[in-house]
């Protein structure tokens, strides 16, 4: 194994993409579970445009949409349940394997026999759909719907351009992720020009959190271990208590001790129950954590990526995984320090 990074994985099946939306009238969209701003901007942003071109959309996430995301337009149309929908055409976002789009997604998919367009930016895409929109050189899933409405020559409205810049500023940390281009800064230039409000979306999104997330930060951050570029923490069912936190909750926590000078690589270990542990990672420029996250059956970006293993607990996870952290770190270089 080298580290040379792989060529972005583009794959973009227009045609079939648009037979498939201009045969179908009764639309349901999907995304991730554990839905984030580019989950819920690129789903939202997907679903206003198709309706402002005649269809019916529902959209649908597992346990519907999370309170800091209630600002996009119309999340509250989201759907955490998929009772009584029949669509003839499913559309997925930000997702790049099946099971990612959870309960409600399969369902969907195993009761209908219904057509699949998957739209996604990660490398380790799985290319599950009967269409594919996959370009892992968008910064967003949300870039990824922007360039397919542009494509179909369609306007952006306000409330579409609101809801994909949120997938843009909170997938690049605010435009700070090395995949930023000048394209990108392009393409937010035409969501404010359509009249999206930037600050409106880093103040519920990069510039708030819950306070509870300062109290787990407090209690766990001593505990953090580095060793050969790599530095973790373990987080168990007992500190989300501590915390106030419900059970795997989005932490921050990868992308935090990240930051750490010596530190090339970062993981954190999430007990969700004694055997199944979830696993998020995050290098620096130069270094890759997708193929690790791929092989332990996940996957996700070169700088982002994350698992679930079960059958192992928090410690025998830390014993496995740890080294191949530290593998990775002895086959890259930083490039920016
Ligand atoms: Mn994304």
């Amino acid at each position: 194994m080298t580290n040379k990074i792989e060529a972005p994985l583009v794959r973009l099946e227009w045609d079939a993409a648009n037979e498939l939306v201009d045969n179908a009238s009764n639309i349901v969209t999907v995304t991730h579970v554990s839905p984030d701003g580019d989950a819920i901007g690129s789903l939202m942003g997907l679903t206003i445009a198709l309706r402002e071109h005649g269809k019916t959309v529902m959209p649908v996430v597992d346990g519907g949409c999370p309170d800091f995301l209630r600002f996009v337009p119309y999340s509250e149309d989201i759907r955490g349940m998929i009772d009584g929908l029949k669509p003839d055409l499913v559309i997925s976002t930000d997702a790049s394997d099946q099971p990612r789009i959870g309960k409600t997604g399969n369902q969907l998919l195993a009761s209908n026999g219904v057509p699949l367009i998957q739209l996604d930016h990660h490398q380790t895409n799985l290319l599950f759909g009967d269409a594919n929109l996959v370009d892992a050189r968008t910064v967003a899933a949300a870039e990824g719907v922007l360039d397919w409405i542009l494509e179909r020559g369609w306007e952006v409205s306000q409330n579409a351009a609101q809801a994909l810049l949120t997938g843009f500023v909170t997938d690049t940390l605010c435009f700070r992720t090395s995949n930023v281009t000048a394209s990108t800064f392009g393409k937010a230039q035409i969501l404010m020009e359509a009249g999206a409000d930037l600050t409106l979306i880093v103040q519920n999104t990069m510039a708030r959190k819950p306070t509870s997330r300062h109290r787990l930060y407090g209690h766990v951050l001593s505990r953090m271990k580095l060793e050969d570029g790599v530095i973790w923490l373990n987080l168990t069912v007992e500190d989300f208590k501590f915390a106030g936190m419900p059970l795997g909750e989005y932490t921050g926590l990868s992308g935090y001790l990240i930051e750490a000078d010596e530190a090339y690589i970062s993981a954190t270990f999430k007990e969700i129950e004694e055997t199944v542990i979830e696993c998020s990672f995050r290098a620096v420029p130069g270094f890759d954590v997708s193929r690790v996250a791929l092989s332990l059956g996940g996957g996700g970006h070169v700088l982002a990526s994350g698992c679930t293993i079960t059958g192992k607990t928090l410690e025998e996870v830390e014993e496995l995984v740890v080294p191949m952290l530290k593998k990775q770190v002895q086959l890259g270089k930083p490039i920016y320090r």
